[in-house]
């Protein structure tokens, strides 16, 4: 996401939701308006990931002690390059527009194919876990979204003990997640498998502005069992301020 993408205004979002027909979209593809309400604060474009990998924002060292680069490597290399050639397998499939945001898909993922779910559920947690981690980082929101925490969990150690409950309770693989529901309040919860906030199958619905991988895959070289020590390290490389940035252009 660049600069430019981020500063889109609401004004700007509704001037191209009349061009592209996003939101009537939405709705007409059964997403509640409830749901859609928060699509529609966005601009289409703030959050779209495309159905190809960005480019890695730090190399695979970047991220030690924390996350280790060999687990670095393989997880960009493997894991999420294959999330992302199978999605656009998917989406040759099943007819889907490439060029068209992915939120549209997750959105309405209920009626796609498990294929589909998998991976384009791969593909949007990945990139989203990859730009809201960065080194020399860690440390606390600061602004409206610490307000916004504070706001909405009591604090900023209550919403950080709720997140890691959420990451280390997950049984088996899947995710832990900070979102914005369509009230515009902070909500966490944990998603099964490559699930996200943004299906219309997730128990908890919202816009994900902070992502947790729990896949074994994401940190088993350096950690093996102790998933809970590699839950404590995250906070060590999150980038708040991309997790911000996310925040406000949900704003
Ligand atoms: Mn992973």
């Amino acid at each position: 996401m660049n600069n430019k993408e981020q500063n889109i205004t609401r004004r700007d979002f509704i001037a191209n939701t009349a061009k592209t027909g996003l939101a009537i979209g939405l709705v007409g593809a059964g997403v509640t308006d409830t749901f859609a309400s928060i699509i529609e604060v966005k601009s289409p474009n703030a959050f779209a990931t495309g159905f190809a990998q960005t480019p890695l924002a730090y190399a695979y060292p970047a991220l030690e002690p924390n996350i280790d680069a060999r687990t670095m490597e393989i997880h960009y290399t493997k894991h999420a390059a294959a999330y992302a050639t199978n999605l656009r397998d998917a989406a040759k499939e099943e007819n889907v527009n490439t060029s068209k945001p992915l939120e549209n898909v997750l959105a309405s993922i209920s009626k796609y194919s498990v294929k589909m779910r998998n991976n384009g559920g791969g593909h949007y947690n990945h990139e989203l876990f990859w730009s809201i981690m960065a080194p020399n980082t860690g440390g606390k929101p600061e602004g409206k979204l610490m307000e916004a925490i504070v706001a909405s969990f009591g604090s900023y150690e209550a919403f950080a003990t709720q997140f890691e409950t959420a990451a280390k309770g997950r049984f088996g693989s899947g995710w832990a997640w900070l979102s914005v529901t369509a009230d515009k309040k902070l909500v966490v919860s944990s998603t099964p498998n490559q699930d996200n906030p943004l299906m219309d199958v997730a128990e908890v619905k919202g816009i994900p502005i902070l992502g947790l991988d729990v896949w074994e895959h994401a940190y088993y070289l350096h950690y093996q069992n102790r998933r809970p020590d590699y839950v404590t390290a995250f906070w060590n490389v999150v980038n708040w301020k991309a997790v911000a940035d996310r925040f406000n252009a949900v704003l």
